[in-house]
C-alpha cells in the first residue's frame, strides 16, 4: 500500500515538472477560473490542455509579481475546423485583449508587451461567443452563442523583469557565487 502510494506521488511530481495543466470544470466565470499560479522573474511557461464543448468557456487566472516585458498566449488544436477566440482580462473585469484567428488555423494567439504586475485571467471560447468589440464593451466570454467542439493546448509564457531592488539582490548573489569559486 505504502509502496504504491510512493509510485503515484512520483508520477504526479514528474507530470508537474512537465508544466502541463489540465483544465477542470466548472471554470466558466472569472470567479471559478482555474489558477495557473504566480510567476516571478525571470518568468516561465506553462501549457494548458482542455476541451471546449457547446456553450463552454474556460477561464484561467494567473499573477505576475513584476512587470512582464512579454506575455504570450498561443492556442493550438488538431481538431479540423476548430475555431476558438481568446480574451485577456484584468482582475476587475476590464477586457484588455481579444483575438480570433492570429494563431494556427482559426485558433487565437495574443502577445502583450509590458504587462503590469497584477492578477489577470485568460479565457478561451468558441467563435460566436464574443468579438473584437468586447475590448470596448468589457463583455466577458460566457460560452453562450457558439457551437464549437474542440480539444486545445494553450501555451502561456512570461518574460519578467525584476523590480530594481530585486535586481540589486540578484547581482549581489552573483558576486557571492563568483567569490566562492575563486
Ligand atoms: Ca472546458
Ligand atoms: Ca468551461
Ligand atoms: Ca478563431
Amino acid at each position: 500500500m505504502r509502496y504504491s502510494f510512493l509510485i503515484v506521488s512520483l508520477a504526479l511530481t514528474s507530470s508537474g515538472h512537465a508544466g502541463i495543466i489540465s483544465e477542470f470544470e466548472s471554470n466558466n466565470t472569472l470567479a471559478t477560473a482555474n489558477d495557473l499560479g504566480t510567476f516571478s522573474a525571470p518568468g516561465g511557461v506553462v501549457a494548458i490542455e482542455g476541451m471546449i464543448g457547446e456553450n463552454d468557456v474556460d477561464w484561467f487566472s494567473f499573477t505576475i509579481n513584476d512587470s512582464a516585458s512579454l506575455s504570450f498566449f498561443a492556442s493550438f488544436s488538431t481538431d479540423a475546423g476548430a475555431d476558438g477566440v481568446m480574451q485577456i482580462v484584468t482582475a476587475g473585469g476590464d477586457v484588455i485583449a481579444f483575438d480570433d484567428d492570429s494563431g494556427i488555423g482559426l485558433m487565437p494567439a495574443i502577445q502583450i508587451v509590458d504587462l503590469s504586475a497584477g492578477t489577470y485571467s485568460m479565457g478561451i471560447s468558441g467563435f460566436g461567443d464574443v468579438g473584437f468589440g468586447s475590448v470596448d464593451s468589457d463583455e466577458l466570454a460566457d460560452g453562450i452563442g457558439h457551437s464549437q467542439n474542440f480539444a486545445y493546448i494553450v501555451s502561456v509564457g512570461f518574460t519578467i523583469i525584476p523590480a530594481p531592488g530585486a535586481l540589486a539582490l540578484l547581482g549581489m548573489g552573483g558576486l557571492v557565487v563568483s567569490r566562492r569559486r575563486r
